[in-house]
């Protein structure tokens, strides 16, 4: 089993509704265990035009799933809620990101593990620092680095 951080965000309809709804389907996955979800927060939008604001979280799983074979499982539970994916950070009913894969750095067209702009997202660290505070990354950087640099977006815990 791999220790696997997912990034939960939503800005329409009914984000924190999105959310649940999304931990339910995650609890589904085969071979994979969910452990624990952070709070919510409240987060400033990063991307294109006026959007309203999101809920974030990080959600902690197991999983015997191979990277690909997870970002599958999530890719169907953003479908099955309506995701559309048209503009690029667009508003969005639901996006499940693989933030981390246990010590595994990909680079691949589909998936690339660290989630390669996670340090500049307040909304993903501080979340995934309520759960793992001591955090060391694939990389070699800590995440309580990775806090000290990001930028400090409005973010509210709910
Ligand atoms: N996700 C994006 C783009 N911008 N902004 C916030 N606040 N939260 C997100 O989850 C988010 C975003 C692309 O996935
Ligand atoms: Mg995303
Ligand atoms: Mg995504």
């Amino acid at each position: 089993m791999e220790r696997v951080f997912i990034g939960l965000g939503s800005n329409l309809a009914e984000p924190q509704k999105q959310l649940r709804g999304a931990l339910k389907a995650i609890e589904e996955i085969p071979h994979s265990r969910l452990l624990r979800c952070s709070s919510f927060y409240h987060s400033a939008p990063i991307g294109p035009g006026e959007q309203p604001d999101y809920v974030n979280a990080v959600a902690e799983l197991e999983s015997a799933l191979q990277p690909i074979e997870l970002l599958n499982q999530l890719q169907s539970i953003e479908l099955a809620h309506g995701r559309e994916r048209s503009v690029r950070w667009g508003a969005r009913t639901l996006d499940l990101d693989i933030l981390l894969f246990d010590e595994f750095q990909l680079d691949e067209a589909r998936l690339q593990v660290p989630h390669p702009r996670m340090a500049e997202r307040n909304f993903v660290l501080l979340p995934l620092a309520e759960l793992a505070p001591n955090l060391q990354l694939p990389t070699g950087e800590s995440l309580q680095q990775l806090l000290q640099n990001c930028p400090q977006n409005r973010l509210e815990k709910i």
